[in-house]
């Protein structure tokens, strides 16, 4: 596997001029921070040696390189899923080619449904902890030390220095961050009400079925990781309404600016 990723980030790296610091994960509908990127490089995914591509709306399926607010990075423009029908490996391999590439921070985003009943439809949330519900994890398997120990230390998985960065500039452009645990379940079914039920007890503010597999191959090998949920609607049984992913792009699509303008300010002060 190492060779193979090898081989794609040198393919990758052919055509930049310079490294990337900081890599991005666009979830849902939130693509279009890509756009932002000066001086883009896109790479669809289908041209990578050993990347999967992406067949769920709202995910364009390339990789935009570029500056983003003075930094070089790399964004994923859609990422991919388990419920696809790809391993966690696959799911997770081009955050290991992020690596390779030489970043060493990652922003992930995605859409996720508020389990917190205090939150509302359009609010962004820092992800202080998740709580892995899918069932398997990407590290199953033989490890290879050249990334990362056997059994890695998911204490701080988000780092408390980035979370303290997001928040200080939240507050200056007058966001009202939410901030709670992201449980991350396989999908493609939304959750049972009984489901969020159980999510809020064991603590989860927030249910998605991305986000929790990158982000433990990013700790295995030390990248330091800071995410961001748009709560695009209310898990089920909080609001009498069914759920559907129309609503969860249309919900991106609302907080786009503040979205874009958090991400931004972020990337400029890491
Ligand atoms: C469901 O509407 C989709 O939106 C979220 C869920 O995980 C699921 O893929 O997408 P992202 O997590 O990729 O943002």
């Amino acid at each position: 596997m190492f060779e193979k990723l090898e081989k794609a980030a040198g393919f990758i790296e052919e055509k930049l001029n310079g490294r990337p610091e900081i890599g991005l994960i666009l979830g849902s509908g939130l693509g279009v921070l890509a756009d932002e990127i000066e001086n883009p490089v896109k790479i669809p995914y289908q041209d990578i040696p050993e990347f999967p591509v992406s067949t769920v709306e709202g995910h364009a399926g390339q990789l935009v390189l570029g500056s983003l607010s003075g930094k070089k990075v790399v964004a994923m423009q859609g990422r991919f899923h388990f419920y696809e029908g790809y391993s966690m490996d696959k799911v997770t391999i081009p955050v290991r080619v992020m690596k390779l590439l030489g970043v060493g921070t990652l922003i992930v985003t995605n859409a996720a449904g508020g389990v917190n009943e205090s939150f509302q439809a359009g609010d962004l949330m820092l992800i202080t902890d998740h709580i892995n519900n899918t069932g398997t994890n990407p590290l199953i398997g033989a490890n290879d030390k050249r990334f990362g120990p056997r059994f890695p230390d998911m204490s701080e998985a988000y780092s408390r220095e980035l979370q303290t960065v997001a928040k200080a500039i939240a507050g200056k452009l007058n966001i009202g961050l939410k901030e709670g645990v992201y449980v991350g379940n396989s999908g493609p079914t939304y959750e049972t009400p009984a489901e969020v039920k159980l999510a809020r007890v064991l603590g989860g503010d927030a249910v998605g079925m991305s986000t929790v597999p990158e982000v433990i191959v990013a700790r295995h090998c030390s990248m330091k990781v800071l995410g961001i949920s748009c709560i695009t609607n209310m898990a089920a049984g909080i609001l009498d309404q069914p759920l559907s992913h129309e609503e969860v792009i249309e919900t991106t699509e609302k907080v786009k600016s503040s979205f874009l303008s958090l991400i931004k300010e972020i990337v400029k002060a890491i």
